[in-house]
């Protein structure tokens, strides 16, 4: 399940979590994903006591699949950013930059929204400090509704913040990256057949769904 290859590092503070995460775990190119907090400078964060830091989710992608620009896109896509709508720290749309070629790529994506939208942007670009996982049960939260398939599949708590197939499972499961390119990659995922038919089954009866919390 485990993919060995060198990464980068993205964190995003895109509204609640457990979306964000199947969005990102289907795309192509990004190898791992965690949901936790960060942005913040209150100690220790958890869920009920989430102190100044936000829902971030942090990818590791493999830069020669996909560009930090194509994670920006998708950044920019699939989240309320504008400053219409009041929403509470926990929910901040943020960019957390990992290196200076970030940090740029971050300001210009950012301008260029910017004048699309009238200067009405909420987001934050911050370089990224501590980032604290997220408890075990919102790690990978759509394929934990699976109970029988992790079991099947080894995927324990750690596995849930470690495991390449984790990821992808958690997008597809919910309809995300699309059946064809599941079928694209099943081979090198390392599902029995029945557990890529169950899959598949999901997949199909979710896909176009959408990704709501
Ligand atoms: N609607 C969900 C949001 C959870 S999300 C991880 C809830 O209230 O539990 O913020």
């Amino acid at each position: 399940h485990d993919v060995d290859i060198p990464t980068k590092k993205a964190t995003f503070g895109m509204g609640c979590f457990w979306s964000n995460d199947s969005l990102f775990g289907a795309t192509l190119g990004v190898i791992r994903t965690r949901v936790g907090y960060a942005g913040g400078t209150t100690k220790n964060p958890h869920y009920r006591s989430i102190g100044d830091h936000t829902e971030v989710i942090e990818i590791d992608y493999d830069p020669k699949s996909v560009t930090y620009e194509d994670l920006l896109d998708m950044f920019w896509a699939n989240h309320e950013y504008g400053l219409t709508t009041k929403l509470k720290r926990q929910y901040q749309s943020m960019i957390l930059y990992h290196d200076e070629e970030q940090r740029q790529a971050a300001e210009a994506s950012h301008k260029i929204m910017e004048v699309r939208c009238n200067g009405q942007l909420r987001t934050e670009i911050a370089p990224a400090g501590p980032f604290y996982p997220a408890e075990d049960y919102h790690q990978k939260y759509r394929l934990q509704g699976h109970k029988d398939l992790c079991r099947s599949l080894g995927l324990d708590s750690s596995k849930l913040q470690t495991s390449h197939l984790a990821a992808r499972l958690n997008g597809y499961l919910v309809g995300v990256g699309g059946m064809t390119q599941f079928e694209q990659e099943v081979g090198k995922l390392g599902l029995s057949e029945k557990q890529a038919e169950y899959v598949r089954r999901e997949l199909e009866r979710n896909e176009g769904g959408g990704l709501a919390c």
